[in-house]
């Protein structure tokens, strides 16, 4: 397989009341607290979502994160692995082959709908790069205007032989935090779904993408 955008390792958690102090006592900085709106789109009858493909605007720029692997998904175990394709032209190429249809020159030409759209408030913290191979580990403290707080490790890797070491240093992060759960943790966008979409969060239930 080509690359086409970093691979994405992540594994969600339940942040609690001293989940920053606790990030402190590790060594993990505040980076930076930004806010944004994501919008996602799909078809209207959910093919992308059900191929486990998420496009979304996020401040003005079109983002996707698909499986690794395709036609598997990005969940492994607790875990999740995506590429991230920031590349509006390869976008274009992904969303359009998903869908059967001819390849159009903007995403506006698809018609897609909107099926969701909220704003996060995000609190990153960064563990210092510690010397030798390991890799930059990241912790999102979100919190969207729906109501809703969830957390976040992550490592970007560039290479899929990348991703095993990845998976542990997020794990190992999750277990310094007290926060490795053995089953997955429900995430902004599967949220949403449950409390605004159920019939679409259903199908995607039964579809064992979500
Ligand atoms: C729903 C979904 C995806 C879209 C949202 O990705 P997520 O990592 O939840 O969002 P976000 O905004 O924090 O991304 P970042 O800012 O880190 O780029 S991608 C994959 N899914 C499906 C999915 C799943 N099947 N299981 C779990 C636990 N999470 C997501």
């Amino acid at each position: 397989s080509h690359p086409t955008g970093p691979i994405e390792v992540e594994r969600k958690f339940v942040p609690g009341p001293t989940v920053e102090d606790q990030l402190h006592s590790l060594g993990a900085e505040l980076k930076d607290e930004t806010v944004f709106q994501d919008s996602y789109y799909d078809s209207l009858d959910n093919r992308l979502t059900l191929a486990d493909i998420w496009l979304r605007k996020r401040a003005d720029s079109w983002e996707l994160k698909q499986p690794l692997l395709r036609g598997a998904h990005g969940l492994n175990g607790a875990s999740t692995q995506y590429q991230e394709v920031t590349c509006e032209a390869e976008i274009l190429r992904r969303v359009s082959e998903e869908l059967g249809v001819p390849c159009p020159h903007n995403l506006d030409a698809l018609g897609l709908n909107e099926f969701a759209r909220f704003v996060t408030t995000r609190r990153k913290f960064l563990f210092p790069a510690h010397n030798g191979s390991g890799h930059n580990v990241a912790v999102d403290l979100d919190t969207t205007d729906f109501g809703f707080a969830v957390g976040e490790v992550e490592v970007l890797v560039q290479r899929e032989d990348e991703v095993k070491r990845a998976l542990q240093e997020v794990e190992d992060t999750c277990r310094k935090l007290g926060v490795l759960s053995e089953s997955p943790v429900p995430g902004k966008v599967s949220t949403f779904l449950l409390r605004n979409r159920a019939e679409h969060y259903r199908k995607l239930v039964e579809a064992h993408v979500l």
